[in-house]
């Protein structure tokens, strides 16, 4: 993988000050996103270079005055003079496009395959930049400022026996909505490099807060799937396999839950493809493929039965795939570019699981044959859930135990134009009683929540029926829920959650969202999931209330008013009489409302991990945070 290197294949394309120009085209956005892609471009390039086989720690830290430090121990970055008259470093870390990625000819190959642009991309965004190398015995040091300028020449500090690179890099807050470095956001992304990368160790210091964490793998996928798997029941050993086809390396762990859930996880050069893609695609036919023929030449499924669908075979599958496509062969498409083009992907995944699934299968006919049986079920309860649906299309009714479920709690809407219709879901039944108050009852519907839903980030399909709140909810929206949710049958166009705007609010919102993340996606996919903006505040003024809703709002007026302001604090919907409510945040013609999107499946489901995980602590950190669940930039609950 890695060509002879020297101070003169660095290609000079262009300045930084387009970089500032334009952030957005080289980190993505100038959120917090776009902030932590910063840390990621630097810590790929010392990644690169474990990856050659110099240097197995990386350390990441995030400093008190608010920069971040990432040092390895590789051969440390060339010092020599470059074909240009410059210096190497300064031209690596000055000049776009520099260290060869894109050019054909070699030079250090990267881990990222998204935005991979590197350490100049880095220095055009940075207040500051001071990059240290250990090399050929010596130690020297560069400074930059102000977007990427170079302050003095390259420095040696003295002799050393040690060799690496560090670059501590302070984001400038000129370019970026936020340069609030988040130690949980790091952690997340630093452990998923090192299950990729065994035996790799990195190391994520905070020293704000003096917290440490080290991750490092030895089982690499293996690992990754115990963590994964953590708090389920597994019914086999992770079964493992790797494979190289055109040029494209695969490396594939599986392993069946007892539950129902589908859960991929896959990789192209160490990024995490959220959206799928060619790869995805090649492994999931080519499973769906295997188990069929494998079950037909054992006789587990006669000639006139069906083959399995994808959906029955990978129900409790989860599924990791990790795969290195050569440069030249990238391609990736998409708004977020996390998603996989490359066809060659497709052939090589499918050939390598077509190998290995099938030789498995034969070796383990145990195993084999319990896994056909499960999907069989799940090929079973599909058709009866269809036959269940064809009969309530076919305009029976549906079932008193879901009427009985329903009646009293919701209010229903008049309307049966669906595509008009409104459901609220409403925390507590104060406010929800407000609100069957002041609706349109022609196309709204009011469904109170009474305290809190279920965390659904580890629980089955039999514990959410078994749960009355989330059940009711499935009820309303009437189109099933997991595999068998149909989004045709939804009966409202807008699913609309109403919490208070503090903590427990919040919570109730994200709790919410993760069951619908994972148990109705297509109803978050499709747009039908709204959050209502209820006011944070009140202003008395001769023309009636003013109502603010965020801090920043609430400042401008307070700068701009010259009289001492007569202000309310809402806490919570339930200090809104119902003629407030509807003025505020139900009234189509004014309120704001807030369309969930999953415009990054990918940092979406990390965040639900965490949010939803073991760690109880870390959660009510984050929420506390920053609410902003995949609403990146255009909302924020301030407080
Ligand atoms: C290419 C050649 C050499 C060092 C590196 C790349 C290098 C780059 C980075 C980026 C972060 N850390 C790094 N460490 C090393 C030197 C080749 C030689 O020693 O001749």
């Amino acid at each position: 993988m890695s060509k002879n290197y020297d101070d003169n294949s660095i290609e000079i394309l262009e300045g930084l000050e387009a970089v500032r120009k334009r952030p957005g085209m080289y980190i993505g956005s100038v959120d917090g996103r776009g902030l932590h892609h910063l840390v990621w471009e630097v810590v790929d390039n010392s990644i690169d270079e474990a990856l050659n086989g110099f240097g197995n720690e990386i350390i990441i830290e995030i400093n008190k005055d608010g920069s971040v430090s990432v040092t390895d121990f590789g051969r440390g970055m060339p010092v020599g003079k470059h074909k240009s008259g410059k210096n190497t470093l300064e031209v690596i870390f000055t000049v776009l496009h520099a260290g060869g990625k894109f050019s054909d000819e070699g030079g250090y190959k990267t881990a990222g395959g998204l935005h991979g642009v590197g350490a100049s991309v880095v220095n055009a965004l940075s207040k500051w930049v001071d990059v240290e190398v250990c090399r050929d015995r010596k130690k020297y040091s560069m400074h930059f400022e102000n977007g990427g300028k170079k302050v003095g020449h390259i420095k040696e500090l003295g002799p050393t026996n040690k060799t690496g690179s560090k670059v501590t890099f302070l984001p400038d807050p000129a370019i970026f909505s936020t340069t609030n470095f988040n130690y949980s956001t790091i952690c997340e992304r630093a452990q998923e490099e090192a299950f990729l990368l065994s035996g790799v160790k990195l190391t994520v210091k905070d020293n704000r807060t003096d917290e440490v964490s080290e991750f490092c793998y030895e089982d690499g996928l293996r690992s990754f799937m115990d963590y994964l798997h953590e708090d389920k029941e597994v019914i086999h050993d992770t079964i493992c396999f790797s494979g190289e086809s055109n040029g494209i390396h695969v490396d594939v762990a599986f392993q069946y839950t007892d539950g129902y859930q589908d859960n991929m996880y896959s990789f192209v050069n160490l990024v995490r493809t959220g959206d799928g893609g060619s790869h995805e695609v090649g492994y999931k036919t080519a499973f769906t493929k295997t188990i069929n023929d494998y079950a037909r030449s054992e006789g587990l499924i006669r000639e006139k039965d069906k083959n399995f669908e994808g959906s029955d075979v990978r129900e409790g599958l989860t599924s990791i795939l990790s795969i290195t496509v050569p440069e030249k062969l990238l391609q990736f498409e998409g708004q977020t570019k996390g998603k996989l083009g490359t066809p060659e992907a497709k052939t090589a995944c499918e050939e390598v699981t077509n190998e290995h699934l099938m030789y498995f299968l034969r070796e383990n006919k145990q195993l084999a044959i319990e896994l056909v049986k499960k999907m069989q079920r799940a090929q079973m309860a599909r058709d009866a859930a269809r036959k269940a649906k064809d009969e309530a299309r076919a305009g029976k009714k549906s079932s008193s135990k879901a009427k009985e479920i329903l009646s009293g709690k919701l209010a229903n809407a008049q309307s049966k134009d669906y595509k008009r219709l409104e459901l609220f879901l409403v925390e507590g039944d104060s406010a929800g009683g407000s609100a069957k108050k002041c609706r349109d009852s022609k196309y709204q519907a009011i469904l109170p929540l009474r305290g809190k839903v279920l965390n659904t980030e580890k629980a089955s399909i039999v514990d959410i029926e078994k749960n009355e709140e989330l059940n009711t909810i499935i009820h309303c929206i009437g189109a099933g829920v997991g595999a068998h949710f149909d989004i045709d049958d939804i009966h409202y166009d807008k699913v609309i959650i109403m919490t208070d705007a503090d903590t427990d609010g919040a919570h109730i919102q994200v709790l919410l969202l993760t069951f619908f993340y994972r148990f109705m996606r297509e109803l978050i996919e499709q747009g039908h999931v709204y959050v209502a903006m209820p006011p944070l505040y009140g202003i008395k003024t001769k023309d009636g209330m003013n109502y603010l809703y965020s801090d920043d709002e609430l400042n401008k007026v307070r700068e701009k008013s010259k009289t001492k302001l007569d202000i309310q604090r809402y806490k919570g919907l339930g200090e809104m009489d119902a003629d407030q409510l509807w003025d505020t945040t139900m009234d189509p013609e004014k309120r704001t409302l807030i369309k969930v999107t999953i415009e990054d499946a990918a940092l979406c489901e990390r965040k639900i991990s965490v949010l939803m995980g073991n760690n109880a602590e870390l959660r009510r950190k984050w929420i506390e945070d920053n609410i902003d669940f995949t609403l990146e930039e255009d909302y924020k609950v301030t407080r």
